[in-house]
């Protein structure tokens, strides 16, 4: 069966929930709220790497932008800006890259890494996803 632009929105909000779901676990322990593991950092990081290599373009889909499907939050000037879009979206994939080996060695290094991932995600959030 052809593919629903509600198909597509559920896979993109998918995609971005198993960011923050590994985001978070890496938050929760550098705020002390998770006890630091070694194993389980490095599997959040290379879980978020493997995300960011993700070609997401299926996920952005025209026709899947606020005020064309029903939840979106998409921003119409993903499609009007598609270079600087994918550039941003590139840099949150740059940022990623070695985060899985970062967040080893202790509870102190995760903060470093969030911060320099976190700044792209806002980046990307502020220039084309819709305000709350
Ligand atoms: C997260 C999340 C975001 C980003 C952003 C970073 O965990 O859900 O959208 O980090 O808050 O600034």
């Amino acid at each position: 069966a052809a593919q629903s632009s509600k198909d597509v929105l559920e896979a993109r909000h998918g995609y971005m929930r198993m960011l923050a779901l590994n985001m978070g676990q890496l938050a929760g322990m550098a705020k002390g709220e998770i006890e630091y593991d070694e194993a389980a950092a490095a599997t959040a990081g290379a879980n978020i790497e493997a995300l960011a290599q993700y070609s997401a373009a299926g996920l952005f889909v025209p026709g899947t932008a606020n005020g064309e499907v029903e939840g979106s939050d998409a921003l119409p000037a993903i499609w009007e800006k598609p270079g600087q879009f994918a550039q941003e979206f590139k840099a949150f994939a740059d940022a990623a890259a070695g985060a899985g080996e970062a967040v080893k060695g202790g509870q102190g290094n995760i903060g470093a890494v969030l911060q320099k991932l976190g700044g792209t995600c806002k980046d990307c959030h502020d220039d084309f996803r819709k305000p709350e």
